[in-house]
């Protein structure tokens, strides 16, 4: 059909085109896949990855689990028009920039929501579309959002009050304990039952968004993390929305004057629950197809007990999201299209490739603990341990007259390459004894030169796998 069609005027080429553009949305041919994690858990990366093996898709070699690159019904991948323009654009152009810079650098990290829309364009596999048209398309709409956003949800179910307790009981713990002293010591000189000055209030917001910031250093590695504005602002950034915060002691008589530092805090709280979280969830959330959650798990290894425990909360906060179970908060709220939901540790080119398994596995116990068994009602799940791109080589070496399995890459500390043996991933939930000897060291590592000459070579673990998995089911 393709050659006959081929051999037909510009015009008449031009009208099979449009013709085909309107079946192809009659047949609702599109999909929005949602990319989430918190920060630094490789969003960009993924997505910059994603689109790049797509867009280099038909001479690609490294996708032989994506259906329609293993059996060469890919036709080819373009950018195109995203469809909501108040929405900022992912800036795929600068990622590769970075990327394919010398040396190459890791893209910026980005704190609000992108999106980006490919039409890809494939053979049909179905016999009766297979003579209406020979090539479809599929439009994937790819929207990146901080999973920050995703630990406001149960706000919607708290008053100010019961939220209030919630910090001021986080903070009885170290290293919460010691991050919040300045902000804490502000407080306790405030009279909350009379008005303030603007400027109180501002300080008294900004001194708990720098306790926020302080939680999130790499030291602390904290990423519970409420409200998840404060650190992500997107271009709420500076917006008056964000100058409140949570009261250190609740008064035992409700403060009534609507100007007492009490009600201020109250109400804008409250605007921000509306104005901020519902309305993610409703202008955005709820209009998701498919959705893929990643966690840099290796990393909250790192840190010590106190940032893996603090990891696990906030994954359990950010799968609050995602339980379809009738007594959710989500579900009471709002209601989702999402029919698949992937969970994917990333960076797993920290490991050597016979811990791939363990590591699949150890998300796997974190999402049961943090899910009790799964409510993920009317939903497909997985679970995957993939690299976006892959940064080292499997080796290996002799130590102490032993052959052991190795990575080596470029570190990002020194710039040097490294060959290290990074350590096993555990097959049970650590206790804090099982950090005593400095057990889990997982390397970071600059990302590889890309080789100008052949642009198509992103070297990747088993991103075919996930986009087999997150859309291979819509190329019919
Ligand atoms: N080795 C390795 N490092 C990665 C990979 N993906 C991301 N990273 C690292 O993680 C950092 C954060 O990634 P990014 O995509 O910006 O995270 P985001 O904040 O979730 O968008 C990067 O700067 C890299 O250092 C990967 O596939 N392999
Ligand atoms: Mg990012």
């Amino acid at each position: 059909m393709s050659n006959w069609f081929s051999g037909l005027s510009p015009q008449l080429g031009q009208a099979k085109q449009q013709a085909e553009e309107l079946l192809n949305r009659t047949l609702d041919r599109s999909v929005r896949l949602a990319v989430t994690g918190l920060s630094r858990s490789g969003k960009t990366v993924f997505i910059s990855s994603l689109i790049h093996q797509l867009m280099h898709g038909l001479d690609n070699t490294r996708l032989p689990f994506f259906e329609i690159v293993g059996s060469g019904r890919l036709r080819g991948t373009k950018a195109q028009p995203q469809p909501d323009l108040h929405i900022p654009s992912f800036r795929y152009d600068l990622a590769m920039d970075a990327l394919s810079a010398e040396p190459p650098r890791w893209p910026e990290p980005t704190s609000g929501i992108s999106e980006t829309r490919l039409a890809i364009r494939y053979k049909t596999n179905n016999p009766l579309l297979k003579h209406l048209t020979s090539t479809n398309t599929l439009y994937v709409d790819i929207i990146d959002y901080p999973g920050e956003w995703l630990l406001d949800l149960p706000l919607l179910d708290l008053s100010f009050e019961e939220w209030s307790a919630q910090i001021i009981e986080a903070c009885e713990q170290e290293p919460r304990l010691h991050l919040s002293e300045k902000w804490r010591a502000f407080m306790q000189g405030i009279e909350v039952e009379t008005a303030s000055s603007d400027s109180e209030l501002r300080e008294a917001s900004q001194l708990y968004t720098d306790f926020l910031y302080d939680c999130r250093k790499k030291e602390y590695g904290l990423t519970l993390l409420q409200p998840g504005r404060f650190t992500m602002p997107g271009d709420l950034k500076g917006a008056p929305l964000l100058e409140f915060c949570p009261l250190l002691v609740i008064p035992d008589s409700i403060p009534k004057a609507k100007d007492s530092f009490y009600q201020t805090m109250k109400r804008r709280y409250e605007s921000y629950k509306e104005h901020v979280v519902r309305k993610f969830y409703k202008e955005h959330f709820t209009q998701f197809d498919r959705q893929i959650v990643l966690a840099d798990v290796l990393m909250a290894f790192n840190t010590g007990y106190s940032s893996f425990a603090d990891m696990r909360s906030a994954i359990d906060l950010v799968l609050k999201s995602f339980e379809y179970g009738k007594s959710s908060v989500f579900n009471r709220l709002f209601s989702s299209k999402i029919d698949k939901l992937l969970f994917a540790a990333t960076k797993a080119d920290h490991v050597t490739p016979n811990q791939l398994p363990n590591l699949e596995r150890f998300l796997q116990l974190m999402l049961v603990e943090a899910n009790n068994n799964a409510m993920f009602e009317g939903v497909t799940t997985d679970i995957l341990a993939l690299a976006s791109i892959q940064c080292t080589e499997a080796m290996q070496a002799e130590f102490q007259g032993q052959s052991i399995s190795c990575v080596k890459g470029i570190s990002k500390h020194t710039g040097e390459t490294v060959a290290l043996f990074p350590g096993e991933v555990p097959v049970e939930i650590p206790t804090p004894e099982d950090w005593v000897d400095g057990r889990f060291q997982f390397e970071e590592f600059n990302p590889p030169a890309l080789h100008h000459s052949s642009h198509v070579d992103l070297p990747h673990i088993r991103m075919d796998k996930a986009l087999q998995f997150l859309l291979g089911d819509k190329f019919v």
